[in-house]
């Protein structure tokens, strides 16, 4: 059976609740601690080998345990910094559930 690899990139707050679903369903996981890129905040990373036929599984718990959240930026305006009045308005950004890539195994080895 071929073997798939699921990046799962999640938000901090949902961790320990999918990291628990996930070793219930059976899923064995690597947990690698990361920053996002835009927002510069601290997120997580699981890293799943799992036969292809367990990947919707695997999805389904993940769905069910990752949830979206509004974040809120407050970009630094340029008048700000030279002594302007005014603060820009925040930004809305729509973060997760999760963003799952899904990569073919060609091979797994455990050297011993
Ligand atoms: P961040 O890069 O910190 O992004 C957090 C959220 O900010 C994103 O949520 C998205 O709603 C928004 N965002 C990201 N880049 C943006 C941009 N250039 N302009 C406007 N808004 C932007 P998600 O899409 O749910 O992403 C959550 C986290 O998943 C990301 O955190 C990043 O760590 C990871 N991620 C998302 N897409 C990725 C990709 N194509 N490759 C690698 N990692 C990705």
């Amino acid at each position: 059976m071929a073997l798939k690899l699921l990046i799962v990139i999640i938000q901090r707050r949902d961790l320990e609740d999918l990291s628990r679903a996930l070793a219930e369903a059976g899923f064995n996981f690597t947990h690698v601690a990361s920053i996002g890129g835009f927002l510069m905040e601290a997120n997580d990373t699981l890293l799943l080998a799992v036969e292809e036929g367990d990947v919707e599984k695997a999805l389904e718990v993940i769905r069910t345990h990752c949830h979206a959240r509004t974040r809120y930026l407050s970009p630094v305006s340029p008048l700000l910094e030279t002594g302007g009045l005014f603060p820009p308005a925040p930004v809305e950004v729509q973060v997760g559930g999760a963003n799952v890539f899904i990569l073919p195994i060609e091979e797994w080895r455990r050297l011993a």
